[in-house]
Protein backbone atom coordinates (compact mmCIF):
# COMPACT_ATOMS: atom_id res chain seq x y z
CA UNK A 1 0.00 0.00 0.00
CA UNK A 2 1.18 3.46 -1.08
CA UNK A 3 1.36 5.64 2.01
CA UNK A 4 1.75 9.37 2.06
CA UNK A 5 4.48 11.64 3.39
CA UNK A 6 2.39 13.95 5.80
CA UNK A 7 3.55 15.48 9.01
CA UNK A 8 2.15 14.61 12.48
CA UNK A 9 1.07 17.00 15.33
CA UNK A 10 -0.04 15.95 18.48
CA UNK A 11 -1.44 18.00 21.01
CA UNK A 12 -2.89 20.02 18.31
CA UNK A 13 -5.75 21.90 19.41
CA UNK A 14 -2.84 23.64 22.15
CA UNK A 15 -1.75 27.02 22.08
CA UNK A 16 1.35 26.17 19.43
CA UNK A 17 -1.24 23.74 16.91
CA UNK A 18 -3.06 26.62 16.34
CA UNK A 19 -0.13 29.23 14.80
CA UNK A 20 1.58 25.64 13.77
CA UNK A 21 -1.10 24.73 11.67
CA UNK A 22 -1.79 27.57 9.68
CA UNK A 23 1.80 27.65 8.53
CA UNK A 24 2.17 24.59 7.47
CA UNK A 25 -1.13 24.31 5.34
CA UNK A 26 0.18 27.96 3.89
CA UNK A 27 3.33 26.57 3.57
CA UNK A 28 1.81 23.62 1.30
CA UNK A 29 5.05 21.27 1.57
CA UNK A 30 3.28 18.78 2.92
CA UNK A 31 -0.07 17.63 4.56
CA UNK A 32 -0.50 17.55 8.30
CA UNK A 33 -2.29 14.83 10.32
CA UNK A 34 -3.11 16.00 13.92
CA UNK A 35 -3.83 13.37 17.04
CA UNK A 36 -5.35 15.38 20.28
CA UNK A 37 -8.14 14.54 22.50
CA UNK A 38 -10.28 17.48 21.86
CA UNK A 39 -11.28 18.52 17.68
CA UNK A 40 -9.83 21.74 16.28
CA UNK A 41 -11.37 24.90 16.57
CA UNK A 42 -13.52 26.42 13.72
CA UNK A 43 -11.47 26.78 10.42
CA UNK A 44 -8.33 25.00 11.49
CA UNK A 45 -10.03 21.33 10.96
CA UNK A 46 -10.28 22.44 7.17
CA UNK A 47 -6.64 23.02 7.16
CA UNK A 48 -5.39 19.43 7.52
CA UNK A 49 -5.92 16.66 6.23
CA UNK A 50 -7.12 14.03 9.17
CA UNK A 51 -7.49 14.57 12.71
CA UNK A 52 -7.31 11.60 15.33
CA UNK A 53 -9.58 11.85 18.12
CA UNK A 54 -7.66 10.15 20.87
CA UNK A 55 -4.62 10.02 23.53
CA UNK A 56 -0.87 9.47 22.95
CA UNK A 57 -1.03 6.81 25.18
CA UNK A 58 -2.83 5.18 23.08
CA UNK A 59 -0.34 2.61 21.38
CA UNK A 60 -3.05 1.03 19.05
CA UNK A 61 -4.25 4.53 17.80
CA UNK A 62 -0.42 5.31 17.18
CA UNK A 63 -0.03 2.08 14.84
CA UNK A 64 -3.38 2.81 13.20
CA UNK A 65 -0.97 5.89 12.09
CA UNK A 66 2.12 4.04 11.09
CA UNK A 67 -0.14 1.89 8.76
CA UNK A 68 -1.75 4.69 6.65
CA UNK A 69 0.74 7.34 6.73
CA UNK A 70 4.07 8.05 5.92
CA UNK A 71 4.88 10.22 9.07
CA UNK A 72 8.38 12.47 8.50
CA UNK A 73 7.79 14.96 10.44
CA UNK A 74 6.52 15.05 13.55
CA UNK A 75 5.79 18.32 16.22
CA UNK A 76 5.16 16.27 19.72
CA UNK A 77 3.21 19.28 21.49
CA UNK A 78 0.86 17.07 24.05
CA UNK A 79 1.70 17.76 27.11
CA UNK A 80 0.25 18.52 30.94
CA UNK A 81 1.74 21.84 31.59
CA UNK A 82 3.41 23.12 35.11
CA UNK A 83 0.75 24.34 37.06
CA UNK A 84 -1.56 21.19 36.57
CA UNK A 85 0.91 18.33 36.62
CA UNK A 86 1.52 19.91 40.38
CA UNK A 87 -1.82 18.39 40.96
CA UNK A 88 -1.84 15.58 39.61
CA UNK A 89 1.94 14.04 39.55
CA UNK A 90 1.73 10.72 38.30
CA UNK A 91 -1.27 11.61 35.38
CA UNK A 92 1.87 14.21 34.11
CA UNK A 93 4.34 11.81 34.10
CA UNK A 94 2.20 9.57 32.01
CA UNK A 95 1.18 11.82 29.73
CA UNK A 96 4.55 13.59 29.58
CA UNK A 97 7.16 10.79 29.64
CA UNK A 98 5.07 7.70 28.86
CA UNK A 99 3.54 9.95 25.97
CA UNK A 100 6.90 11.03 24.67
CA UNK A 101 8.15 7.49 25.05
CA UNK A 102 5.31 6.22 23.15
CA UNK A 103 6.09 8.99 20.23
CA UNK A 104 9.86 8.43 19.74
CA UNK A 105 9.32 4.80 19.52
CA UNK A 106 6.37 5.83 16.71
CA UNK A 107 8.91 7.78 15.07
CA UNK A 108 11.78 4.86 15.45
CA UNK A 109 9.32 2.62 13.50
CA UNK A 110 8.00 5.27 11.08
CA UNK A 111 11.67 5.56 9.98
CA UNK A 112 12.77 1.95 10.10
CA UNK A 113 10.01 1.39 7.81
CA UNK A 114 10.13 4.28 5.47
CA UNK A 115 14.27 4.78 5.36
CA UNK A 116 14.27 8.40 6.30
CA UNK A 117 15.22 10.22 9.53
CA UNK A 118 11.68 10.89 10.77
CA UNK A 119 12.69 14.64 12.36
CA UNK A 120 11.16 15.13 15.85
CA UNK A 121 10.30 18.88 17.14
CA UNK A 122 9.83 18.71 20.87
CA UNK A 123 8.81 21.58 22.86
CA UNK A 124 10.78 21.72 26.35
CA UNK A 125 10.41 24.56 28.39
CA UNK A 126 12.58 26.86 30.70
CA UNK A 127 10.59 24.59 33.70
CA UNK A 128 13.87 22.15 33.26
CA UNK A 129 15.66 24.61 34.50
CA UNK A 130 15.35 25.01 38.91
CA UNK A 131 17.58 27.83 40.58
CA UNK A 132 18.12 27.10 43.88
CA UNK A 133 16.79 30.37 45.48
CA UNK A 134 15.98 34.37 44.10
CA UNK A 135 19.54 35.63 44.80
CA UNK A 136 20.76 32.92 42.96
CA UNK A 137 18.74 33.83 40.13
CA UNK A 138 19.35 37.49 40.15
CA UNK A 139 23.36 36.71 39.96
CA UNK A 140 22.59 33.98 37.01
CA UNK A 141 21.78 36.37 34.78
CA UNK A 142 21.22 34.44 30.81
CA UNK A 143 21.34 30.78 31.91
CA UNK A 144 23.23 28.38 29.62
CA UNK A 145 21.14 25.53 28.59
CA UNK A 146 23.59 23.04 30.83
CA UNK A 147 23.74 25.07 34.00
CA UNK A 148 20.67 24.54 37.04
CA UNK A 149 19.36 21.68 35.07
CA UNK A 150 17.55 20.57 39.00
CA UNK A 151 14.04 21.51 37.68
CA UNK A 152 11.64 21.73 41.04
CA UNK A 153 8.67 20.56 38.78
CA UNK A 154 7.14 17.43 38.11
CA UNK A 155 7.04 19.00 34.77
CA UNK A 156 10.83 20.24 34.69
CA UNK A 157 11.16 17.14 35.63
CA UNK A 158 9.14 15.36 32.54
CA UNK A 159 10.44 17.83 29.69
CA UNK A 160 14.59 17.25 31.08
CA UNK A 161 13.83 13.57 31.30
CA UNK A 162 12.41 13.76 27.44
CA UNK A 163 15.49 15.58 26.02
CA UNK A 164 17.80 12.61 27.47
CA UNK A 165 15.06 10.15 25.76
CA UNK A 166 14.95 11.91 22.38
CA UNK A 167 19.28 12.15 22.50
CA UNK A 168 19.16 8.08 23.14
CA UNK A 169 17.09 7.82 20.56
CA UNK A 170 18.39 10.19 18.06
CA UNK A 171 22.00 8.58 18.77
CA UNK A 172 22.43 5.36 21.00
CA UNK A 173 18.78 3.72 20.83
CA UNK A 174 19.74 -0.30 21.00
CA UNK A 175 23.15 0.27 20.89
CA UNK A 176 23.92 -3.27 21.77
CA UNK A 177 22.08 -4.31 18.55
CA UNK A 178 23.62 -6.45 15.58
CA UNK A 179 22.76 -3.83 13.19
CA UNK A 180 22.80 0.36 13.64
CA UNK A 181 18.90 0.85 14.68
CA UNK A 182 19.44 4.45 16.04
CA UNK A 183 19.65 8.04 13.76
CA UNK A 184 16.02 7.19 12.53
CA UNK A 185 15.05 9.88 14.90
CA UNK A 186 16.20 13.40 14.29
CA UNK A 187 15.62 15.04 17.71
CA UNK A 188 15.60 18.76 18.21
CA UNK A 189 14.46 20.68 20.96
CA UNK A 190 13.61 24.05 22.36
CA UNK A 191 13.26 24.99 25.95
CA UNK A 192 10.64 27.54 25.28
CA UNK A 193 9.96 30.44 27.37
CA UNK A 194 6.43 31.52 28.27
CA UNK A 195 4.58 32.17 25.27
CA UNK A 196 2.40 35.18 24.76
CA UNK A 197 -0.75 34.42 21.80
CA UNK A 198 -3.07 36.53 21.05
CA UNK A 199 -5.38 33.75 19.72
CA UNK A 200 -5.59 31.39 22.84
CA UNK A 201 -5.93 31.46 26.55
CA UNK A 202 -3.22 28.99 27.62
CA UNK A 203 -4.54 26.55 31.03
CA UNK A 204 -2.14 24.73 33.04
CA UNK A 205 0.94 26.54 32.90
CA UNK A 206 2.58 28.78 35.81
CA UNK A 207 3.82 31.62 32.96
CA UNK A 208 0.06 31.94 32.86
CA UNK A 209 0.30 35.20 34.50
CA UNK A 210 0.94 37.44 31.50
CA UNK A 211 -1.36 35.95 28.68
CA UNK A 212 -3.98 35.73 31.54
CA UNK A 213 -3.18 39.67 32.82
CA UNK A 214 -3.97 40.43 28.62
CA UNK A 215 -6.95 38.87 28.05
CA UNK A 216 -8.48 39.52 31.49
CA UNK A 217 -8.12 43.63 30.49
CA UNK A 218 -9.38 42.95 27.15
CA UNK A 219 -12.70 41.45 28.01
CA UNK A 220 -12.87 43.74 30.93
CA UNK A 221 -12.33 41.18 33.54
CA UNK A 222 -10.58 41.75 36.90
CA UNK A 223 -7.04 40.22 37.34
CA UNK A 224 -6.06 38.97 40.32
CA UNK A 225 -2.19 38.54 39.78
CA UNK A 226 -0.57 35.45 41.45
CA UNK A 227 2.84 36.45 41.75
CA UNK A 228 4.71 39.57 42.85
CA UNK A 229 5.18 42.61 40.49
CA UNK A 230 8.84 42.04 40.77
CA UNK A 231 8.78 38.32 39.08
CA UNK A 232 10.57 38.29 36.17
CA UNK A 233 10.77 35.21 33.58
CA UNK A 234 11.38 35.30 29.67
CA UNK A 235 8.26 35.43 27.63
CA UNK A 236 7.69 35.35 23.76
CA UNK A 237 5.44 36.30 21.44
CA UNK A 238 3.73 33.48 19.81
CA UNK A 239 4.01 34.43 16.50
CA UNK A 240 7.83 33.82 17.15
CA UNK A 241 7.57 30.69 18.76
CA UNK A 242 5.64 29.26 16.03
CA UNK A 243 8.85 30.51 13.76
CA UNK A 244 11.16 29.08 15.68
CA UNK A 245 10.04 25.81 15.79
CA UNK A 246 9.76 25.69 12.37
CA UNK A 247 13.07 27.23 11.43
CA UNK A 248 14.76 24.43 13.63
CA UNK A 249 12.70 21.82 12.00
CA UNK A 250 14.34 23.38 8.37
CA UNK A 251 17.50 23.78 9.84
CA UNK A 252 20.51 21.45 8.16
CA UNK A 253 21.42 18.86 11.00
CA UNK A 254 25.24 19.08 10.19
CA UNK A 255 24.58 23.25 11.80
CA UNK A 256 23.34 21.52 15.06
CA UNK A 257 25.70 21.31 17.69
CA UNK A 258 23.07 20.23 20.49
CA UNK A 259 19.68 18.68 20.29
CA UNK A 260 18.06 21.43 23.01
CA UNK A 261 18.62 24.92 22.69
CA UNK A 262 17.29 27.69 24.87
CA UNK A 263 15.41 30.78 22.93
CA UNK A 264 14.90 33.77 24.41
CA UNK A 265 12.64 36.92 23.62
CA UNK A 266 12.29 39.31 25.98
CA UNK A 267 12.10 39.57 30.40
CA UNK A 268 9.80 42.02 32.05
CA UNK A 269 8.64 42.01 35.34
CA UNK A 270 4.88 41.29 36.02
CA UNK A 271 4.67 44.66 37.43
CA UNK A 272 6.29 46.26 33.84
CA UNK A 273 3.81 43.80 31.80
CA UNK A 274 0.83 45.23 34.02
CA UNK A 275 1.92 48.73 32.76
CA UNK A 276 2.06 48.07 29.09
CA UNK A 277 -1.40 46.37 29.55
CA UNK A 278 -3.15 49.60 31.61
CA UNK A 279 -1.66 51.26 28.64
CA UNK A 280 -3.61 49.47 26.29
CA UNK A 281 -6.36 48.98 28.55
CA UNK A 282 -6.82 51.49 30.69
CA UNK A 283 -9.74 50.38 32.67
CA UNK A 284 -8.32 47.28 33.59
CA UNK A 285 -8.38 46.13 36.71
CA UNK A 286 -5.03 44.13 37.69
CA UNK A 287 -4.45 43.61 41.63
CA UNK A 288 -1.61 41.06 43.35
CA UNK A 289 -3.45 38.15 44.71
CA UNK A 290 -0.02 35.83 45.71
CA UNK A 291 -0.23 32.60 45.38
CA UNK A 292 3.09 31.26 47.14
CA UNK A 293 3.53 28.03 45.97
CA UNK A 294 3.27 29.24 42.21
CA UNK A 295 5.37 32.14 43.12
CA UNK A 296 7.95 29.47 43.99
CA UNK A 297 7.96 27.33 40.69
CA UNK A 298 8.37 30.74 38.53
CA UNK A 299 11.03 31.80 41.21
CA UNK A 300 12.84 28.46 40.50
CA UNK A 301 12.76 29.76 36.83
CA UNK A 302 15.46 31.61 34.72
CA UNK A 303 15.29 35.42 34.84
CA UNK A 304 16.63 34.96 31.23
CA UNK A 305 18.17 32.62 29.41
CA UNK A 306 21.27 32.55 26.82
CA UNK A 307 20.30 31.65 23.32
CA UNK A 308 23.38 32.39 21.77
CA UNK A 309 23.24 28.60 20.45
CA UNK A 310 20.12 28.81 18.41
CA UNK A 311 21.26 32.41 17.00
CA UNK A 312 24.77 30.75 15.73
CA UNK A 313 23.36 26.94 14.79
CA UNK A 314 19.72 27.82 13.20
CA UNK A 315 19.86 31.51 12.86
CA UNK A 316 16.87 32.06 15.38
CA UNK A 317 16.17 36.20 15.15
CA UNK A 318 12.75 36.48 16.83
CA UNK A 319 10.68 39.84 15.66
CA UNK A 320 9.22 40.59 18.54
CA UNK A 321 11.09 42.83 21.02
CA UNK A 322 8.75 43.87 24.23
CA UNK A 323 7.01 47.14 22.62
CA UNK A 324 6.28 45.57 19.56
CA UNK A 325 4.92 42.00 20.73
CA UNK A 326 2.39 44.38 22.21
CA UNK A 327 1.64 47.24 20.08
CA UNK A 328 2.27 45.55 16.84
CA UNK A 329 1.00 41.55 18.06
CA UNK A 330 -1.10 41.18 20.83
CA UNK A 331 -3.05 44.46 21.62
CA UNK A 332 -4.48 44.84 18.27
CA UNK A 333 -5.07 41.43 17.47
CA UNK A 334 -6.87 40.96 21.09
CA UNK A 335 -8.95 43.77 20.88
CA UNK A 336 -9.80 42.52 17.55
CA UNK A 337 -10.69 38.77 18.90
CA UNK A 338 -12.47 40.42 21.83
CA UNK A 339 -14.37 43.11 19.69
C1 LIG B 1 4.13 26.51 31.92
O1 LIG B 1 3.98 27.57 32.54
O2 LIG B 1 4.00 25.39 32.41
C2 LIG B 1 4.55 26.60 30.48
C3 LIG B 1 6.03 26.56 30.35
C4 LIG B 1 6.85 27.68 30.84
O3 LIG B 1 6.54 25.62 29.82
N1 LIG B 1 4.04 27.78 29.88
Amino acid sequence: MLRKPVALITGASGEIGHGLITHLAEAGTRPVITLDLRPLEGDLGRKVQQQFAGSILDSHLLDRIISEFEVDLVFHLAALLSTRSEFTPVTAHHVNVEGTLNLLEFAQKEGESHGRPVKFLYPSSIAAYGLPDIGTKARAGKVREDDFNQPTTMYGANKLYCEQLGRYYARHYKQLAAETLSGKVDFRAIRFPGLISAATVPSGGTSDFAPEMLHAAAQGKPYPCFVRPDTRIPFLAMPDGVDAILTLAAAPKEKLTRSVYNIGGFNPSAEEIRKIVLEAFPRAQITTALDASRQGIVDSWPADVDDSAARRDWGYAPKYDLGRAFSDYLVPAIRERYA
